[in-house]
């Protein structure tokens, strides 16, 4: 009889690693493969993605679908900004468009490399080619721009974090990221 009981107490210490290494592997099984396979392989990485996720936008500890989607949200809005601000800068009669005149004015304040990269900039919104840019290729320009900045795979990526909602509630702790990230570090 010893013999039965001495090995079940001495596997009794692995059963909780175990147990949470197959949590994770079923988390993981619900992702796309390539994102399950950044994780799985740099999980060091993503924990630290995911934390600061939750500690920058998360309420309480713990972030949910819609604090994923407006941490997303938040950085479109910054690079549409920046991709608008020399734009923006230009448009002297603040009527929302910018003009050729209004350009050349602008251009002729900046450096050399500056004035090439508005005018490049300028040439990559005018999608009629016009001179002028109206309110609507601005904003069709800046969200463009934005798009080119936000890699499809990162944003993938951020919203896995909620793959490792390990209680259910809807919201993902630190605690839950770590969990499931030492499981993987340990497996
Ligand atoms: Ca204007
Ligand atoms: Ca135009």
């Amino acid at each position: 009889m010893i013999r039965p009981l001495l090995a079940l107490f001495l596997l009794l210490p692995a059963l909780p690693a175990t147990a949470q290494q197959a949590d994770v592997q079923t988390a993981l099984a619900t992702l796309p493969p390539d994102v399950a396979e950044r994780i799985a392989a740099r999980p060091d990485r993503f924990a630290d993605t995911a934390i600061d996720l939750i500690h920058g936008h998360g309420t309480g500890g713990a972030i949910d679908a819609a604090g994923i989607d407006r941490a997303l949200a938040l950085d479109r809005a910054f690079f549409r900004t920046r991709a608008l601000r020399s734009f923006h800068e230009s448009d002297l009669d603040a009527d929302g468009a910018v003009a050729l005149p209004e350009i050349t004015a602008r251009a002729a304040t900046l450096t050399p490399p500056a004035r090439a990269r508005l005018l490049r900039d300028r040439d990559a919104a005018d999608t009629d080619a016009d001179g002028t840019l109206t309110p609507d290729e601005l904003r069709a320009h800046a969200t463009a721009e934005a798009a080119r900045a936000t890699r499809p795979e990162d944003e993938a990526l951020l919203r896995a974090i909620l793959a490792f909602d390990g209680d259910g509630d809807g919201r993902v702790t630190a605690a839950e990221i770590r969990q499931a990230t030492d499981a993987l570090s340990q497996g």
